[in-house]
């Protein structure tokens, strides 16, 4: 018998598949509806790991039953190609970081082939590629025109020895990667992208997309809307007050100080008054050491310094409370400040507790509520917050008032007297998006001096700006654009000396806090496009976050070199049918893609604005130990071993059968076996005897069974159950294969045939290459290969589902030949549980007691005799 060879049959049908095209997708098929399936694209690393081959394979079997079933799939590849390990390896190896990305997408292009995947390589993408980064640095200046993209300080991590900005993976345990020195903060001028402007847009559109809600909820979150009040709180005999924002304005009467963050400007303004100030002082250039992340998490050992001196008045009962500055409270969010209230916030209370400030309780629990959330008062002393809403005491007239309805009676007292109002903010911030590195697009804007003097001159009020009819304004025959004008001396490089290209360099390290763009005098001397004076580019570079934000709308025209995509091709194809890929970029390039999608709408590029209407995550596949694959642990799995040892289709077919797809799992060198064993089996069957006489008419029931449950699961992600029917389903053929002379009655070889193609494709989307092997052989049998008689290329077959209702039946029960009982049985039982059930029906017992049994006699549907 013929052997299974995979390494030759796969290697055969992927060089036959390419030559032919048979997966280049063209843009629109007569009567045909499109379907845009898409997989989060790789990262160039070098190495195609097990993960991406989990994501790409499971995806790669959701394409295949979506073409089968009649549409016309579009699954593109590329490169996510631009960002650090490749200057890393520039500085350690000396390579240039272009040779190394473009050697390591060769490597990865062959193992990416090796999946037999139905990627259309014709759209394939690489975002450091000019003629791809070209439409990165157009959106950028898109945002910019649009006034949504502007300069700011902001910290960023830097190496006072190698005077070097670091990226956050460069500072981890906050040591500089190369010379373990201690990083610090150093505030640096960033772009940043307006996101906030979409945050209520962000949010609220989430309620439509089909994702899993643990992302969507994960989005919600990092949107973070907070709504409540800004109250005013008077400082004693100055004119200053501090506002501060609290979700809580109920709790007002237990606010017993206030606490600003250390950064908070007007701690300059009371300097006079405050007694202390040098310790103050001392207490603020400590907290600039430590990063957000540091200041919130939960330590319970909070630290701050009252302000001597000082008091502010709660508006509510013109008490005086002392004002203290605590790095637990951020300067970034709301107003910097808060009142703080001990009995009802955690972090007020271990505060208090600390410094031993008064606390009062002002919330009653509504009900009883458990000892472990109760705000326990023994010895004289609070043990810990309650955190939750109730009913108002100690607050004078808003006594006996539930919280919902208290804050806004406190809200709308206070509003009155002009001390307070009702306000929302969001967690999410800026993105910040301009990145002191070599290996990504450069930013398209110069800087003139002369502009910026004829703007600052020209003294424009950003509110003319945002009422003005057109976008661009007039000064002394100049025109700029609304980020000109609100960027003062920024001039936007024109659309058509896009890209800006890299230049080359030699040195990638950042210089003094500047990218290492600053070092190619070529690059920075120019002119300005407005006034042909004398200009410098802009050395950062873009986030990476960037070129991915955007890249889906690339492939339904990615060698468009006039406009990013046409409109036509984006109608054709998107939004995004489908998204495959991984759960770790639910906040990052998950939510960056929705912004630049409502942005392109709004700028009316787009008449959508959600990109991913569906979207799927894959689970995480472990080590034979459970553990996260790791280097350092020795349980790494290499795809590219499996593949030669046991075949593409075979690993495929094992990672789809670990598990749901969503969950992944520990890999099992026994269970890949098993697969193999599996796919073996298959082969046996046809290369032994392609045809059965059905003499059972149960298994086409079950043939019908099992296109039903397949198609549903592969439907539904549920690739491991269809998997499991399908051997069920191979179990039973195998079964009722009967040797070839004696099916020669054509009706038969009809049937026969029938089952064969069914059962091939119900695999080909698992297994496409042995599927497409056997289906040539035993189905086309034409040595010449046509791309429409591909397995690939037919109907993905049908079910009768009234013949797979589970409808009763009688069943007859004989000895020898006489009835002697009748049972109701579903119509597909099994001979071997009518066996059981009729050996154990009371009247047979009677009939077959004490005798032998010769035979049982099974008539699928009718009756059993038994034989005595
Ligand atoms: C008084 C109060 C009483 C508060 C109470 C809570 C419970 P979310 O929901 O996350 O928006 N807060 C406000 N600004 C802050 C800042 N810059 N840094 C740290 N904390 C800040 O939280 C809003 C609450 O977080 C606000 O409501 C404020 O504390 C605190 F029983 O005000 B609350
Ligand atoms: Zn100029």
């Amino acid at each position: 018998m013929e052997k299974y060879q995979h390494l030759k049959i796969e290697k055969k049908w992927q060089k036959i598949w390419a030559e032919k095209e048979l997966f280049k997708t063209p843009d629109k098929i007569e009567g045909k509806e499109n379907f845009y399936h898409l997989v989060m694209f790789p990262y160039p690393s070098g190495n195609l790991h097990i993960g991406h081959w989990y994501n790409f394979g499971g995806a790669d079997v959701f394409a295949r039953f979506k073409r089968l079933k009649g549409y016309n799939v579009l699954s593109p590849i590329g490169f996510d190609a631009f960002g650090l390990p490749a200057e890393n390896a520039a500085i350690r190896h000396h390579i240039h970081p272009k040779t190394w990305t473009y050697r390591n997408i060769k490597k990865m292009k062959k193992q990416l082939q090796s999946i037999g995947a139905i990627y259309d390589w014709s759209r394939e993408i690489i975002t450091c590629d000019p003629s791809y980064y070209k439409w990165t640095q157009w959106m950028f200046l898109e945002f910019f025109k649009s006034g949504l993209a502007y300069k700011k300080k902001a910290p960023a991590n830097w190496c006072p020895k190698c005077k070097s900005i670091l990226a956050n993976e460069q500072a981890e345990n906050g040591l500089c990667w190369r010379c373990g020195t201690q990083v610090e903060q150093k505030e640096v001028e960033q772009w940043f992208l307006k996101i906030t402007d979409f945050a209520e847009n962000l949010l609220n559109d989430l309620e439509k997309l089909d994702w899993p809600e643990k992302t969507k909820l994960m989005q919600k979150n990092w949107i973070g809307k907070s709504e409540g009040a800004i109250i005013k709180f008077p400082i004693s005999n100055f004119q200053f007050s501090i506002e501060v924002f609290t979700t809580r304005p109920d709790t007002l009467f237990g606010a017993t100080y206030l606490v600003l963050a250390p950064e908070h400007p007007i701690i300059e303004d009371l300097k006079s008054q405050i007694l202390n100030f040098k310790q103050v002082k001392e207490y603020i250039e400590k907290s600039k050491n430590k990063t957000e992340r540091e200041r919130i998490s939960e330590v319970k050992d909070k630290t701050g310094i009252e302000l001597k001196g000082i008091k502010a008045i709660n508006p509510v009962n013109n008490r005086e409370i002392p004002i203290f500055l605590a790095d637990y409270v951020l300067i970034h969010y709301g107003t910097g400040a808060i009142m703080a209230v001990p009995c009802h916030d955690q972090r007020d209370f271990d505060f208090a507790k600390k410094y031993n400030l008064s606390m009062i309780e002002v919330i009653k629990p509504k009900k009883e509520v458990s000892e472990k959330n109760k705000l326990v008062f023994s010895n004289g002393k609070f043990k810990k917050a309650y955190e939750e809403e109730g009913i108002l005491i100690n607050s004078e007239r808003f006594n006996g008032l539930e919280s919902k309805r208290a804050k806004e009676k406190i809200v709308e007292f206070l509003e009155k007297k002009g001390m307070a109002k009702k306000t929302v903010y969001y967690k999410i911030r800026d993105w910040l998006v301009s990145r002191q590195r070599y290996w990504g697009a450069p930013i398209p804007l110069v800087f003139c001096p002369n502009c910026q003097k004829l703007i600052e001159e020209a003294k424009l009020k950003i509110s003319d700006l945002k009422q003005a009819s057109s976008s661009n304004f007039k000064i002394k025959n100049l025109e700029f654009s609304l980020g000109e004008i609100i960027n003062p001396g920024w001039i936007a490089v024109p659309q058509e000396n896009l890209p800006v290209c890299l230049p080359k360099i030699n040195d990638y390290l950042p210089e003094e806090g500047k990218s290492p763009l600053i070092k190619s005098a070529k690059f920075v001397k120019t002119t300005c496009p407005k006034c042909q004076g004398l200009a410098q580019r802009e050395t950062d570079t873009m986030d990476t976050f960037i070129c991915s934000s955007w890249y889906y709308l690339r492939y339904a025209d990615s060698r468009n070199e006039k406009e990013f995509a046409s409109k036509e091709k984006i109608k054709n194809w998107l939004p995004v049918n489908i998204y495959i890929g991984g759960a770790e970029h639910a906040v990052l390039h998950l939510l960056y893609s929705r912004f630049f999608t409502k942005f392109l709408k709004k700028a009316n590029y787009l008449d959508f604005n959600e990109p991913f209407l569906i979207l799927k995550h894959q689970g995480t596949i472990l080590g034979t130990d459970g553990q996260k694959m790791s280097k350092s642990r020795g349980n790494v799995i290499d795809p590219d071993e499996q593949v030669k040892k046991y075949g593409a289709d075979c690993v495929r077919m094992y990672l789809c059968f670990m598990g749901p797809y969503d969950q992944g799992g520990p890999w099992d060198p026994k269970g890949i076996v098993g697969i193999y064993r599996f796919i073996q089996k298959i082969w046996k069957l046809f290369i032994d005897s392609p045809k059965i006489k059905i003499q059972n008419p149960n298994l086409e029931i079950l043939m019908d069974k099992t296109i039903k449950k397949v198609t549903e699961d592969i439907e539904n992600f549920r690739f491991n159950t269809a998997i499991s029917s399908l051997m069920i389903l191979i179990n039973e053929i195998q079964k009722n294969k009967i040797e070839n002379k004696e099916s020669s009655k054509e009706a038969n070889k009809e049937n026969s045939n029938e089952i064969w193609k069914k059962l091939l494709l119900l695999l080909a989307p698992f297994a496409p290459h042995l599927a497409e092997e056997l289906w040539q052989r035993y189905i086309i049998k034409n040595p010449n290969f046509l791309p429409e008689n591909s397995v690939h290329n037919q109907s993905w077959p049908q079910y009768n589902e009234k013949l797979i209702e589970e409808k009763e039946i009688i069943l007859i029960l004989q000895v020898n030949g006489k009835v002697r009982d009748k049972i109701k049985t579903k119509i597909d039982i099994s001979e071997q549980k009518a066996k059981e059930m009729a050996l154990s029906s009371k009247k047979i017992k009677k009939w077959i007691a004490n005798k032998e049994i010769k035979k049982i006699i099974f008539v699928p549907r009718k009756l059993i005799n038994i034989v005595v």
